[in-house]
């Protein structure tokens, strides 16, 4: 398994309970993705933060919850940080997005100015499983760039949080039809 790089998706406070655009079971993801860190069953970890400071069209005051959003993880605030059920201690590098535009996925995201899927690459990382918030959103979009990039790619439901059943569920469709791995069962608030 040394091939193997676990992907965490936005654990972010202002996706989780008491945040801007809190997800139902997020708190909770957060502190199952920690269990999974504390394996020694992969060979690294990183994370992934939205990192917004002025998205544009991302953010509105009257929100759809699809395209647009209610402010959230805007750089200089609480919400925009790691969520403290997320254990720190295994992950390599936080990768940021969004910092003017919407970035749904993690290779959209970069650290140290190098992106995810070069950053992976350096590290002979052929497999990754993506985890995080939410699945039909950011973790949807990650694990579609992460095949489309050719990583061997699993989604561990169990581990995920989503939005809204409807998207959750065309979500999880497409991902099959992408050749991604689904493995567990989706958090049900
Ligand atoms: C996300 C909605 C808006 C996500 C990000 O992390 O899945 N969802 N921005």
């Amino acid at each position: 398994m040394t091939s193997l790089a676990i992907l965490v998706i936005d654990v972010q406070n202002d996706f989780c309970e008491g945040g801007s655009l809190a997800v139902a079971g997020g708190s909770a993801v957060a502190t199952a993705i920690s269990a999974r860190l504390r394996s020694a069953d992969f060979a690294l970890a990183v994370a992934t933060r939205d990192h917004h400071i002025d998205p544009g069209a991302h953010f509105s005051e009257h929100p759809d919850f699809v395209d647009s959003w209610p402010a959230h993880c805007v750089v200089g605030t609480g919400g925009v940080q790691l969520h403290p059920n997320l254990e720190t201690a295994a992950i390599a590098a936080v990768f940021d997005k969004g910092e003017f535009a919407a970035a749904y996925s993690g290779f959209e995201a970069r650290h140290d100015g190098v992106g995810l899927a070069e950053w992976l690459r350096e590290r002979d990382i052929t497999e990754v499983e993506v985890v995080g918030i939410a699945t039909d959103h950011c973790v949807r979009a990650t694990a579609l760039d992460a095949v489309a990039n050719g990583f061997t790619t699993t989604v561990r439901l169990d581990l995920t949080a989503g939005v809204a059943p409807a998207t959750v569920e065309s979500a999880l469709e497409q991902l099959e039809s992408a050749g991604v791995h689904l493995v567990g069962t989706p958090y049900q608030a």
